[in-house]
C-alpha cells in the first residue's frame, strides 16, 4: 500500500539537549530546522500529505516522532519509549493518532518500545530488543501485529554497540530485500532475505526509507548511494548532519501511513 500521509514535528530550539551516544559535536538548531523542512518537502513531493505538529520543547528529542508509534496498514499501536526523558512523547502525540486510529492500542508497562526498533518488511515485522525496547514491549507488540495477521520476529541487538535502534542498522527496500550492516549480517533472523551490504564507515546510511517508488537516503555516503543506484532505485538524497549528531536517522523523522 502506498503511503499517503505522514506526521512530522520540527526540532525545538533546545534540540541539542536531547539524548545522543555519538561524538559528532553539538547540532545547530537553525540548520536542523532547515534540514527538517527539506525532509518535509521531499515527502510532499512524493505525494504525502503532512500533519505538521508544533515543536515541543518539553521533549528535546520529540522531532523523532517515529519512536512514539507503530503504524501499519491494519492499525496503530502507541509505544512506550524506553528513555525516561522521552516517555511523555507518546501521550503528547496520542490525540493526533486517535483522529485516524480511534482503536489505538498501547504498550503497557513494564513494556517499552521505540518505533525505531520496528522494521516493517511487507507482512513481516522485525522487532529489535535493544537498550530502548525491552522483551516485554517487543513481545506485546509482536502479539498485536500477529493479531492483525502479520508475522513478527525479535532481533536482540543489546550486544551491538554500533546501533541505538534496530533500524539504525537495517532497512526494508521491498520484496525480500533488506539493507543490513555487517555487524547484523550473520543474525539468523535475516537468513532468508536478500541483503544489500553497507560499505564500512557508511553504516549511518543504512537507515534509508522506502517511500512509495523512491528511497530516502542520507547525503554524504557515496558508496552506499552508488550501490542503490546500480540496483535501479530512485533516490532522494537528503542532508541529515544535524540529526546524525543526535543519533537520529531519516526514518525517525516521520510516521508514515
Ligand atoms: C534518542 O536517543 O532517542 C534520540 N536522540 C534519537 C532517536 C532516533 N530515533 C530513531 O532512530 N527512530
Amino acid at each position: 500500500m502506498p503511503f499517503t500521509r505522514a506526521i512530522v514535528r520540527p526540532p525545538a530550539a533546545n534540540f541539542a539537549d536531547g539524548l545522543t551516544t555519538v561524538d559528532l559535536g553539538v547540532p545547530d538548531a537553525a540548520l536542523a530546522l532547515a534540514q527538517h523542512e527539506t525532509y518535509c518537502r521531499a515527502l510532499e513531493r512524493l505525494g504525502l500529505a503532512l500533519t505538521r505538529l508544533p515543536a515541543d520543547p518539553r521533549f528535546p528529542d520529540s522531532t523523532f516522532v517515529e519512536d512514539t508509534a507503530v503504524i501499519t496498514a491494519r492499525g496503530a499501536v502507541l509505544t512506550r519509549p524506553g528513555a525516561p526523558s522521552r516517555e511523555g512523547e507518546a501521550a503528547a502525540i496520542e490525540p493526533e493518532l486517535r483522529k485516524t486510529y480511534p482503536a489505538l492500542r498501547r504498550i503497557p508497562p513494564p513494556g517499552t518500545v521505540d518505533g525505531g526498533d520496528v522494521c516493517e518488511a511487507g507482512d513481516h515485522f522485525f522487532i529489535g530488543v535493544s537498550r530502548r525496547t525491552n522483551e516485554e514491549g517487543a513481545g506485546r507488540l509482536a502479539r498485536f501485529l500477529e493479531a492483525d495477521g502479520y508475522t513478527a520476529s525479535l532481533v536482540d541487538i543489546r550486544g551491538n554497540d554500533e546501533i541505538l535502534h534496530l533500524k539504525s542498522g537495517i532497512a526494508w527496500l521491498g520484496k525480500k530485500t533488506l539493507v543490513v550492516i555487517d555487524s547484523l549480517a550473520s543474525d539468523p533472523s535475516f537468513r532468508d532475505w536478500d541483503p544489500i551490504h553497507v560499505p564500512k564507515r557508511e553504516e549511518y546510511a543504512a537507515n534509508c526509507v522506502l517511500v512509495n517508488d523512491a528511497v530516502l537516503v542520507a547525503e554524504g555516503f557515496p558508496g552506499f548511494e552508488n550501490e542503490l543506484r546500480t540496483r535501479g532505485y530512485r533516490l532522494v538524497v537528503l542532508p541529515q548532519s544535524e540529526f546524525q549528531k543526535m543519533d537520529g536517522g531519516l526514518s525517525c523523522l516521520s510516521l508514515r501511513f
